[in-house]
């Protein structure tokens, strides 16, 4: 049995390649985006006056609009107070499911549920704040204050905020979607918001109808205020949603999920634009919402662009028609696209233009580590999760992968970068002499294997289980919907043959694959990572199983039940000092001491990571410089679409339904 000593198989992490193609942000004050005051006077597209105000069907814009509205600054605003019009045509890959966002349900991603939704915070342009005074952006909340002790934190929701058909929002619908979802185990909502990723034994409650009052076990839990933005506080219409709970009617909770169909027009937003037209497979168009409660410095009332289109395609065919000029923006991240939109947009003639940000598309091999019964695993599934539990099966896992081979199967040049795993290089609490690193070493990789008696006892190429065992038999699931995650997994596949393991590929499409993966039905999964391992602030409570139900691959069983490894529980006490620290020294240090920790015992084996590029139509004005497609969020919130505008001489006549307003919610189509 040969035993490699752990040090002998550690190495050199390569540096990644230096990439200029980088833009950079212009870095500000939270202040110097936007205020909420009231405006002496305020202002609507002409034709929404004549033919809806002068017609007594909708009230005056300064009624519709709350006492202090959300004004963005124009110091702010690259190209300045904008003008109305015009359209932003997206394309997307996923598919709506239906328009109940917190009851659980998928718009089919892409900048859909993003627009739709607005959270009590807001973190997508935190991209452009300095470093020193990062906070979350008020949004929905348009301000707090912490009490003596730390643990009280008093918020004060934005009054006289409507829904788009002229509901109040108040705090009825902050409770609604506190008490009926986050708190209702029957309720998994979108983006996975649990009672964790608030903290333990954290409490909500109503002072009136416009303050809620939030009570923490820790005290000046800041880090909780990112929880606050999407995806993961963005209350739904209490007015139209609560008759349809299954606690305040007969509904099953599966109805009540189901209850807003894409066919549903109108549904009632606090985002800037709603749903007025769905064509399956087609498109779903999206009105101005008459009651969006933020406006520009001389009262404009925002958006700018009377429409949105979502064009039902695939992510693909989303860089292909950014890059033509028949759709209007991507984020390139496929990297076996970037040579081709790169030849396409370097033309003088190119409808679009194409800004990289830094590497912060990663994808990981990530392992169910759940030995208890998450995702009820049969005898097969069962064997593998003991050897996913097993530090040297994961270490001959990751050192059988040649990263360098399979970044360059995804693109050759500059792009990618060999990735162990945990915190991305080039990021704000990355630190490289706290990354371990098992170099490409195939070799020991076997033999770490043998250690383990996993020997080919039938001669067929593939590793048996210990006496006389079954073939090591392991499925990989990865997301159908994209090149890059089928290309990655094929990778994978092909590269651990070599080493007696038979990987095999359950792709999925993406609905499919996210409710799998969210049920643990996966023996291993090829994931491009979320937010929490590019910025760490966003998303935190997700880098380990701080919870339940909020981790990637390692949840509990039916009974609640979590099998932490002893690393993990290292992992996860980090993780919640993390979130009562401010202290930014000792928040760095926390988070060297994650690296080391996660990188060591190669919590998920990263595969690589590369940057991404905005795609954007060139008659688009007020794009910020420097956008990142993901960093706390994606570009989709980054750009902060509503102050987004196209100058009058540039205006396409891309709008399908010319000044219409959205119906009553659920009737049909625009009026
Ligand atoms: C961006 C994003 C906006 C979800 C989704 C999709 C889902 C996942 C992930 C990305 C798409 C685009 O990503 O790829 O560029 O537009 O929508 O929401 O992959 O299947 O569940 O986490 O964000």
């Amino acid at each position: 049995m040969l035993a490699i000593p752990a040090q002998e198989l550690t190495g050199e992490l390569p540096d990644p390649p230096e990439f200029a193609a980088q833009s950079e942000p212009i870095f500000v004050s939270v202040g110097d985006i936007q205020e909420f005051k009231a405006l002496p006077e305020y202002h609507e597209p002409d034709w929404v006056t004549s033919k809806y105000v002068d017609a007594g069907t909708l009230p005056p814009v300064a009624e519709r609009l709350p006492k202090e509205p959300l004004v963005y600054k124009t110091a702010n605003m690259p190209d300045g107070i904008g003008v109305y019009g015009d359209t932003m045509r997206h394309v997307i890959g996923g598919r709506p499911e239906g328009w109940n966002y917190i009851g659980g349900q998928a718009q089919g991603w892409g900048g859909i549920d993003i627009g739709l939704s607005e959270c009590l915070t807001r973190t997508g342009p935190l991209f452009m704040i300095k470093a020193e005074e990062l906070e979350p952006l008020p949004n929905l909340a348009k301000g707090w204050e912490w009490s003596e002790d730390g643990k009280q934190l008093t918020m004060h929701l934005v009054e006289g905020a409507k829904w788009s058909d002229g509901d109040a929002f108040d705090t009825e619908d902050v409770m609604f979607y506190w008490d009926d979802h986050i708190m209702d185990p029957n309720v998994s909502p979108l983006n996975g918001g649990t009672p964790e990723t608030f903290g333990q034994g954290t409490t909500l409650e109503a002072i009136d109808a416009y303050t809620i009052k939030w009570t923490f076990q820790e005290a000046f839990p800041t880090q909780y205020l990112y929880a606050m933005a999407y995806g993961t506080f963005c209350p739904g219409p209490s007015h139209i949603l609560k008759p349809e709970h299954p606690k305040y009617s007969d509904n099953t909770y599966e109805q009540y999920k189901n209850a807003f169909p894409p066919e549903y027009m109108n549904i009632p937003v606090m985002g800037a634009w709603v749903p007025v037209e769905y064509r399956p497979d087609d498109i779903i168009v999206m009105r101005r919402n008459p009651y969006y409660w933020k406006v520009d410095e001389n009262g404009n009332q925002l958006p700018y662009l009377n429409e949105m289109h979502y064009r039902l395609s695939t992510w693909t065919d989303r860089d292909v028609q950014a890059v033509a000029g028949s759709g209007d923006f991507s984020n390139l991240e496929q990297a076996e696209s970037y040579v081709e939109a790169l030849r396409r947009s370097a033309e003088d003639s190119a409808p679009a233009r194409l800004q990289f940000g830094a590497r912060t598309i990663g994808y990981a091999l990530q392992m169910n580590l759940s030995g208890n019964g998450w995702g009820e695993p049969d005898d097969r599934a069962q064997s593998v999760r003991d050897l996913n539990r097993n530090l040297d099966f994961r270490k001959a896992v990751s050192i059988a992968l040649d990263r360098q081979r399979l970044g360059e199967s995804l693109v050759r040049g500059p792009f990618t970068a060999i990735y162990p795993g945990g915190l991305y290089a080039g990021t704000t609490y990355y630190d490289k002499a706290s990354t371990v690193y098992y170099p490409f070493n195939l070799e020991a990789a076997n033999g770490l294997l043998d250690g383990l008696g996993l020997a080919d006892t039938d001669a067929n190429g593939v590793r048996n289980f210990p006496d006389g065992g079954a073939d090591v038999e392991i499925t990989l699931l990865a997301n159908s919907d994209y090149g890059t995650d089928t290309n990655l997994a094929e990778g994978v596949m092909a590269q651990l043959e070599p080493l007696g393991l038979r990987v095999i590929a359950n792709f999925q499409s993406g609905t499919a694959r996210d409710d799998m993966a969210a049920a643990g039905q996966f023996d291993w999964q090829v994931a491009r990572q979320g937010a929490e391992l590019v910025s760490v602030v966003q998303g935190t409570a997700a880098l380990a199983p701080t919870g339940p139900r909020i981790h990637t691959f390692h949840r509990a069983n039916a009974d609640g039940e979590l099998d932490l490894l002893p690393f993990e529980e290292e992992l996860v006490a980090l993780v919640n000092k993390f979130v009562t620290t401010s202290d930014n020294a000792e928040r760095a240090d926390i988070m060297k001491q994650y690296q080391r920790i996660f990188t060591e015992n190669v919590y998920s084996v990263g595969l690589t990571q590369y940057p991404g590029a905005l795609i954007i139509n060139k008659r688009f004005a007020n794009i910020p410089a420097g956008s990142p497609i993901m960093m706390f969020n994606w570009a989709e919130d980054n750009i902060i679409r509503e102050r987004v505008f196209v100058p009058e001489d540039r205006q396409g006549s891309y709008e399908l339904h010319p000044e219409t307003l959205p119906g009553e919610p659920g009737g049909a189509g625009p009026v």
